[in-house]
C-alpha cells in the first residue's frame, strides 16, 4: 500500500497520499471541495487510529490468557453505568457528524450557487455518443466588438420550437402531458457551435479568470457532464425541469490556462467510454480573438479558430476512437489523432 504512492517527497508527495488520487482542481470550487475531501480524509485518518488504538490496547492488555497468567480472577474489574464516560461517547460522534456536516453543506453551497454573474455562458448538448457545443452569451467585454454577444440561433429555435406538439389528427397526438413524443423545443442551438464527431474530439474554448455558466441538455438517454479537475460533475437530462434536474450550474473561474480532459460520466450505451472532450482554457485575450474569428469564420471549423490565436488545433489531452464494431475487434480501437476518414 505504501509503494502504491510512488510520489513522496513532500509537501506534493504528502499532498498526493491525502487527496487519494483526486487531481489538483482548477477552479475555486473544485479546492474548496478539495480541501473537504483532503480534511475529512484527515479526521477520519485520526479516528480511526484513535479507535484502533483502544481497540489493540483493550485487546492485548486485558485478554483472558493474559490474565490467566497473571492468576487475577475470572473477570476484569467492571466499569459499566460511568454516566460522564457515555454521556461523552454520545456527544462526541454527534459533534464529528455536525462538523462533517457543516463543511458538506459549506461546500455545496457554493459549488451549486447561481450567483457567480456569469460572463459566458455555453450550451451543451450530449448525445450518443458525443457532445455539442455552443455559445449562448458572451459578455461585452470578451467579444472583442464592446457589446454584448447573443449567441442563439433563432432560427433553428423556431424550428425545435414547432417539434413540441404533434398535429392534432396524428395518431396517439402529444402523448406527454401534452407535448409531443419527439419534442426538442428544450434543446438550445447556437450559431457558433462545436461539435464532436468519430474523427474529431469537441474542443470547449473557454477564458480563464471569467465566471462561467453551463447550460446542460441530452437530445436522447442520460448523459453526465464531467471535468475531472472541476471535481464536479452534473447529470445532462433530456428535458431536464421536467425531470427536475437543474440543468446549470456555474464557476468563478478557471485558474489557469491548458488543455483539460472530459467525459461522459454515466452509463449511456456502447460507446459511453469514448465520449470524451477537451475544454481548452485560453486567457481572456486570446478568448476575445477565438470568439471574434468564428463570428467572423461562421463556415471554418473550430480546429482553425485555434490555429488563428495560437492554440493545437486539435485535442492533446485526449484523442478519438474507432467506433466501428468489426475494427475495435483486435483491441486496436485508437485512432491516428484527428485522422480524416
Ligand atoms: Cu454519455
Amino acid at each position: 500500500m505504501a509503494l502504491t504512492g510512488c510520489e513522496v517527497a513532500p509537501p506534493e508527495g504528502l499532498a498526493k497520499v491525502l487527496d487519494m488520487g483526486w487531481p489538483d482542481p482548477i477552479t475555486p470550487e473544485g479546492t474548496q471541495l478539495y480541501n473537504f475531501w483532503v480534511w475529512t480524509w484527515v479526521a477520519a485518518w485520526i479516528i480511526g487510529i484513535i479507535m484502533w488504538g483502544l481497540f489493540l490496547t483493550v485487546i492485548f492488555k486485558w485478554n483472558d490468557k493474559k490474565r490467566a497468567k497473571e492468576g487475577a480472577g475470572e473477570f476484569p474489574k467492571q466499569l459499566q453505568y460511568n454516566v460522564p464516560l457515555e454521556l461523552g461517547l454520545t456527544i462526541l460522534p454527534i459533534i464529528i457528524v455536525m462538523t462533517l456536516f457543516f463543511f458538506t453543506v459549506q461546500a455545496q453551497t457554493q459549488t451549486t450557487a447561481l450567483d457567480k454573474d456569469p460572463k459566458v455562458t455555453v450550451d451543451v448538448t450530449g448525445y450518443q455518443w458525443n457532445w455539442k457545443f455552443g455559445y449562448a452569451k458572451v459578455d461585452g467585454d470578451l467579444t472583442g466588438t464592446g457589446a454584448d454577444y447573443d449567441g442563439a440561433d433563432a432560427e433553428r429555435q423556431a424550428l425545435a420550437d414547432k417539434t413540441k406538439y404533434d398535429p392534432e389528427d396524428a395518431h396517439n397526438a402529444n402523448p406527454i402531458h401534452g407535448y409531443s413524443e419527439g419534442d426538442l423545443s428544450y434543446l438550445n442551438f447556437n450559431e457558433i457551435e462545436t461539435m464532436g464527431s468519430t474523427e474529431e474530439i469537441p474542443v470547449l474554448v473557454l477564458p480563464t479568470d471569467t465566471p462561467i455558466e453551463f447550460r446542460l441538455a441530452s437530445a436522447d438517454v442520460n448523459h453526465a457532464f464531467w471535468v475531472p479537475e472541476f471535481l464536479f460533475k452534473r447529470d445532462v437530462y433530456a428535458h431536464p425541469e421536467n425531470n427536475q434536474q437543474q440543468r446549470r450550474f456555474q464557476i468563478e473561474k478557471i485558474e489557469k490556462t491548458g488543455a483539460f480532459v472530459g467525459r461522459c460520466a454515466e452509463m449511456c450505451g456502447t460507446y459511453h467510454s469514448m465520449m470524451n472532450f477537451e475544454v481548452r482554457a485560453v486567457t481572456p485575450d486570446q478568448f476575445r480573438d477565438y470568439i471574434q474569428f468564428r463570428t467572423e469564420n461562421p463556415q471554418a471549423p473550430n480546429s482553425e479558430a485555434l490555429k488563428a490565436i495560437g492554440e493545437e488545433p486539435y485535442a492533446t489531452s485526449t484523442h478519438p476512437f474507432v467506433t466501428d464494431r468489426v475494427g475495435t475487434r483486435d483491441g486496436e480501437n485508437v485512432n491516428e489523432p484527428n485522422a480524416t476518414v
